[in-house]
């Protein structure tokens, strides 16, 4: 009997976190399934990567809860034994305050972190709880799901739901073998602030320059130790932040 190498789904493989992902668990052996919106950037992952290891691309947008359940029904038999889940598609829209966000925008961001990963996540749930032992749901939320900042507002909001939904579906899974860990990046560089900031490269630059932010191989490094941890352990959640980052005093409106 052939053994065939365990799988992961990871959603945003296009980019950043997702992307390095990608390239961590091919360097483990993994069978990958990656997904995103930009065609082109998943056909260019495979061309890289199948060399290695078993990939499988699918365009995926995960507000779009047919096209969730379409990807995973089509999925080849090679890679339906899904043993990890990530769930690290999301962005953030805007960085004034709330007074002056655009609506659409707080709903882009609401159904992309939170209404996109709940649909994959359910989708998902049978085939990972068929897994069973051994099995993860890695969720991406942020430092920003526990501490607020100014501009923050639906975002943070949005990924304080992922840190809740991490903790409640543990809950639910008790008995089925599958974990589920939080993972709460801080400042990281990668196309976020470019996407946040509607393109403006310096808006980018400003950020990123002169310090030492979170690189995407951190966060992948981070990814791969949870998931391959032993199966009977679970990390509930883990935060990362760049030495060069810690917080600040509360603030006061002084007359
Ligand atoms: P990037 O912008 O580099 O990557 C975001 C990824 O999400 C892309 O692959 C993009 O793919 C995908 N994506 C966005 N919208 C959708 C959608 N509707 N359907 C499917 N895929 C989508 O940013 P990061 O790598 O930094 O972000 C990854 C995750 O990490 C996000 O959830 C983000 O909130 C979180 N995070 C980021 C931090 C940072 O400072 N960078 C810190 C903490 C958390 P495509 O456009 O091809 O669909
Ligand atoms: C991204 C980190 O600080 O921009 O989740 O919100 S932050």
């Amino acid at each position: 009997m052939t053994s065939h190498p365990p799988v992961i789904f990871i959603t945003g493989a296009t980019s950043g976190f997702g992307q390095a992902c990608a390239h961590r668990f091919a360097e483990a052996g993994w069978a990958l399934v990656l997904t995103g919106r930009r065609r082109e950037r998943l056909d260019a992952l495979q061309r890289e990567l199948e060399d290695k290891v078993p990939v499988h691309v699918a365009e995926l947008d995960v507000r779009d809860r047919g096209a969730v359940a379409a990807v995973v029904e089509a999925l080849p038999p090679a890679f339906r034994q899904v043993r990890v889940l990530l769930n690290n598609a999301g962005l953030a829209l805007g960085a004034g305050p709330a007074q002056e966000a655009d609506l659409d925008d707080w709903q882009t961001v609401i159904d992309t972190n939170v209404t996109g990963l709940v649909n994959v996540t359910r989708t998902l749930l049978p085939t990972l709880i068929e897994v069973g032992r051994g099995a993860a749901i890695i969720n991406i939320s942020s430092t920003a799901a526990l501490w607020p900042y100014p501009g923050s507002h639906v975002y943070g909001a949005s990924k304080a739901f992922v840190n809740q939904f991490s903790y409640n579906l543990r809950c639910d899974l008790k008995g089925t073998g599958v974990r589920v860990t939080d993972i709460g990046p801080g400042m990281a560089e990668t196309e976020f602030t470019l996407v946040r900031m509607k393109g403006d490269q310096s808006a980018h630059d400003r950020l990123y320059g002169g310090v030492e932010p979170i690189q995407p191989e951190d966060v992948a490094e981070q990814v791969h130790h949870a998931a391959t941890l032993p199966p009977h352990l679970n990390i509930n959640r883990l935060e990362l932040m760049p030495v060069c980052q810690s917080w600040s005093g509360l603030n006061i409106d002084r007359d």
